[in-house]
C-alpha cells in the first residue's frame, strides 16, 4: 500500500507524489472527468511543476473514480470560439497542455481508468504511453457533437494506429473496448481495474532505474521525427544543453568574461 503526499491543493485535480513519480487526476467525476478552462489552467500548473521539479522523474496522469480518465471538453461551457472560462474568454487551452506533455523532458503515462473519449482521448494519445483498465473505453466524438481536432488528435493518432484506423475512429465515432485499444496498438498493456495503479507505478519504478538523460533524448529524437522545427527546438535545446556541460563549452564563456582568446584545442575529440 503506497502513501500518495499531496504536493498542491487544486479544485478541479488532485496533484500528488510518490517515490519519484507526479500524478495527476483530474477530478471531477460528476462530469466524467471533462476539463473547463481552470481545470486545464490547473493541469497547466501541475505539468510545469513536474517539470521544474527534479525529485519528480516520471509523471502519470489519470482520472478521479472507476468510470472515466477524461471526457474531453466540458460541454456546459462550450461556447462560440471555445470554452468559455470564468472571465468570460473562449479558450481552447487544452491544446497547451497537450504541448507540455509532449515536451516535458519525461516520460507521462497515461493511466486509463474507465472513458477516454474527446479531448480526453486525445489526452492519452499523446501521453508517452498507456496503461488501461479492463473497463476502459475509447473513441473520439468531434463530428458527432460538434468539434474537432485536427492537431496531434488526428496526425498523431495516425502515426500510432495507422491513417486507416485514425480515419475510421473520427468518421465513424465509434467506441473501442480496450482490448480492441491494445490490439490496434493506442495502448500499451491492459489489467484489471484493480491492478492498474501497481502495474502504472511498475512501468514507471521500471523507467526511473534507467538514465533519465537517456529516455529524455530518446522522447526528444521521437518528437523530432514527428514535429518538425518544433522537435528539431527540442532535440537541439538538449544538445545545447549537453554542450554546456563540456570543458568547450565552459572555456568559451570563461574567455570572454577573462578577456582572451579561447583555447578550443581540447582533448580527447570524438572521430
Ligand atoms: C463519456 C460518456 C461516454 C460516459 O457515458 P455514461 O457513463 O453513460 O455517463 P453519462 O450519463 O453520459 O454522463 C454522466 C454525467 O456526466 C456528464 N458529462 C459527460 N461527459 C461530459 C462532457 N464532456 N461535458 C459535460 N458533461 C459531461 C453527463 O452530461 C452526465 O451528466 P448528468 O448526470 O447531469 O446528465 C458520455 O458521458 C459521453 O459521451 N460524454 C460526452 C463525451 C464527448 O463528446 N466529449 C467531447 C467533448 N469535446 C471535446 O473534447 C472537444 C475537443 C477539444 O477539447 C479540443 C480539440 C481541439 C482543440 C481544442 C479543444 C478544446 O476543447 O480545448
Amino acid at each position: 500500500m503506497r502513501t500518495w503526499q499531496t504536493i498542491k491543493e487544486y479544485s478541479d485535480i488532485l496533484f500528488d507524489f510518490y517515490d519519484g513519480i507526479g500524478k495527476i487526476t483530474i477530478n471531477r467525476p460528476r462530469y466524467r472527468n471533462a476539463f473547463t478552462p481552470t481545470t486545464v489552467m490547473q493541469l497547466i500548473d501541475a505539468f510545469n511543476i513536474c517539470r521544474e521539479r527534479g525529485d519528480i522523474r516520471v509523471v502519470i496522469l489519470t482520472g478521479a473514480g472507476d468510470k472515466a480518465f477524461c471526457s474531453g471538453g466540458d460541454m456546459h461551457v462550450k461556447g462560440r470560439g471555445g470554452y468559455i472560462d470564468e472571465n468570460g474568454v473562449p479558450r481552447l487551452n487544452i491544446l497547451d497542455v497537450q504541448k507540455q506533455i509532449r515536451t516535458i523532458p519525461k516520460p507521462v503515462i497515461a493511466m486509463v481508468n474507465g472513458y477516454a473519449i474527446g479531448g480526453g482521448h486525445v489526452l492519452h494519445v499523446v501521453c508517452d504511453l498507456s496503461i488501461a483498465s479492463e473497463n476502459a473505453i475509447f473513441g473520439q466524438t468531434g463530428p458527432k457533437v460538434g468539434s474537432f481536432d485536427a492537431g496531434f488528435g488526428s496526425s498523431y493518432l495516425a502515426r500510432v494506429v495507422g491513417q486507416k484506423k485514425a480515419r475510421e475512429i473520427w468518421f465513424l465515432c465509434r467506441q473501442y473496448s480496450a482490448k480492441e485499444a491494445l490490439d490496434m496498438g493506442l495502448v500499451n498493456k491492459v489489467v484489471p481495474l484493480n491492478e492498474l495503479e501497481n502495474e502504472t507505478v511498475l512501468w514507471a519504478k521500471t523507467m526511473m532505474e534507467h538514465s533519465p538523460l537517456a529516455l529524455r533524448m530518446i522522447k526528444a529524437g521521437l518528437n523530432a521525427e514527428l514535429d518538425g522545427q518544433t522537435g528539431i527546438q527540442e532535440l537541439a535545446g538538449d544538445a545545447t544543453m549537453l554542450y554546456y556541460m563540456t570543458d568547450e563549452a565552459q572555456e568559451g564563456g570563461k574567455a570572454f568574461l577573462e578577456k582572451r582568446k579561447p583555447e578550443f584545442n581540447l582533448k580527447p575529440r570524438c572521430p
